[in-house]
């Protein structure tokens, strides 16, 4: 099967992204948005989220006039829906987004046609949701046209490479789909394409990131024993990784983005009564924050209130611009309930509202009076900051390093107690 035109809908993370790359791969994109502010902003040639290198492959999607920018879609050869799927605060799937876009979708269906749905979902999307949507045109999925699910496996901050260079699994609801969807994406995924139905490529993509999930909470638990018996985690990890079947993940303040915070709790609702594992992992995760609050307790002597504490970092991981799920958002929410005076600094996040907190455009004020500084987020430039010049701004000389960022020896050497999460060891001589 081979394609001119086509739909993407939803130009997110991934959206974007897929729909930049096909169009300089010589397709005809027509890249669609509900939302009128990224529609707009994106056909003035204005990018609503930050990826390395993405700009610049929009921008030239765009003057090459294959990537059109729309409020709807409009027939084409295949569409793509790439759209958010959050869930609610039940811990529930939210599909509306998916729904609206295949309803979308529907009226320009056309017998031939190829639909992939890319988003993240729970299983039997695809058969039990899907399907029988793009059925109301009264073509016969599998039949009239082919239906397939794709799932994204990109890292945020890697997308542009792993888009093309990572493995892909298609999984068609028959054959012949899983055929058109490899003759897709075939365009321009240099990784192998496993083809599979379904419901197994639904299930592959919970599976990859609820087994990320489960290991970083394991990573999590040892950071707290580590704690409790005066064990270095970082130190004990890294030669337990020596051995060669083990693979500890890091531990840290918690688990945020909208992928793995978030894709477990699809299969939890699907199977509540088979998933203790996964949903423990997700409240070790979840829990993480406030474990990292009864540090700072501990480092400032048993009372938080009152205290300035400067918070350095508020995405949900390193060097990306995203603060969804992000523990160090959660972290701050925590202090400022318990009557801590909280100042925030992301060189990422330049306008983010945390109830109760300050946020800081420069490290500098971020930092002045603070009575603990807090490395929240292990961003490059947080990671560089030379502890001699951090001790000439601000008068704190406590400090707790979440994501071993920061070096002890030249930390101490600058007058800092520099303690770290899950290092039992530094952390009691820092606070006796
Ligand atoms: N984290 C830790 N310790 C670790 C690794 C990560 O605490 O050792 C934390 C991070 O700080 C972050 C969260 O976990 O808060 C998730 O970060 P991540 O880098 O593991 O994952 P994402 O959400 O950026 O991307 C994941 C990737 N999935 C896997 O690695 C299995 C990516 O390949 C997926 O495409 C993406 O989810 C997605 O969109 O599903």
């Amino acid at each position: 099967m081979t394609f001119q035109k086509i739909c993407v809908l939803g130009l997110g993370y991934i959206g974007l992204p897929t729909a930049s790359t096909f169009a300089s791969h010589g397709l005809q994109v027509v890249g669609v948005d509900v939302n009128p502010a990224v529609v707009n902003s994106l056909q003035n040639g204005y990018l609503h989220i930050y990826e390395p290198g993405l700009r610049t492959l929009v921008q030239a999607a765009l003057r090459s006039g294959n990537l059109m920018i729309a409020p709807q879609p409009e027939p084409a050869d295949a569409f793509i829906i790439a759209v958010p799927t959050p869930f609610d605060d039940q811990k529930n799937a939210d599909m509306r987004f998916v729904i609206s876009a295949t309803e979308s979708i529907v009226p320009h269906l056309r017998k031939g046609n190829l639909v992939v749905l890319e988003s993240t979902s729970p299983p039997c999307t695809i058969t039990d949701l899907v399907a029988p949507i793009l059925e109301r045109s009264g073509l016969k999925a599998g039949v009239d046209f082919h239906l397939c699910y794709s799932p994204e496996r990109v890292l945020p901050g890697q997308i542009l490479r792993e888009l093309i260079e990572n493995a892909r699994v298609i999984g068609g609801i028959n054959t012949e789909s899983s055929q058109a969807g490899k003759d897709l994406y075939g365009v321009f995924v240099r990784g192998e394409i496993i083809l599979t139905d379904a419901t197994t490529a639904e299930m592959v993509k919970l599976m990859e990131n609820t087994y990320r999930d489960v290991n970083i909470a394991i990573a999590n638990e040892f950071s707290r024993l580590a704690d409790r018996f005066g064990v270095d985690a970082w130190e004990a990890i890294e030669i337990a990784n020596r051995h060669p079947r083990v693979n500890i993940l890091k531990p840290g303040p918690g688990v945020g983005g909208h992928c793995i915070s978030v894709d477990p709790w699809f299969l939890v609702e699907k199977a509540p009564d088979l998933t203790n594992l996964i949903r423990t992992a997700r409240n070790v995760n979840d829990s993480q924050p406030h474990f990292v609050v009864e540090l700072m307790r501990r480092a400032l002597g048993g009372d938080l209130q009152g205290k300035n504490i400067a918070l350095l970092g508020l995405t949900y991981k390193a060097d990306v611009d995203d603060v969804r799920e992000s523990p160090a958002v959660e972290i701050a929410h925590l202090l400022v309930k318990a009557g801590c005076r909280v100042h925030l600094y992301d060189p990422y996040v330049h306008q983010f509202k945390v109830e109760g907190a300050h946020l800081s455009l420069d490290l500098n004020s971020a930092l002045e009076n603070a009575h603990l500084i807090v490395l929240q987020v292990g961003h490059t430039a947080l990671r560089s900051l030379n502890p001699s010049e951090m001790a000439a701004i601000t008068p704190a000389r406590l400090a707790l390093d979440l994501v071993d960022g920061w070096d002890d020896r030249a930390w101490q050497a600058a007058g800092f107690q520099l303690m770290r999460l899950g290092n039992g060891k530094n952390y009691s001589t820092a606070v006796n």
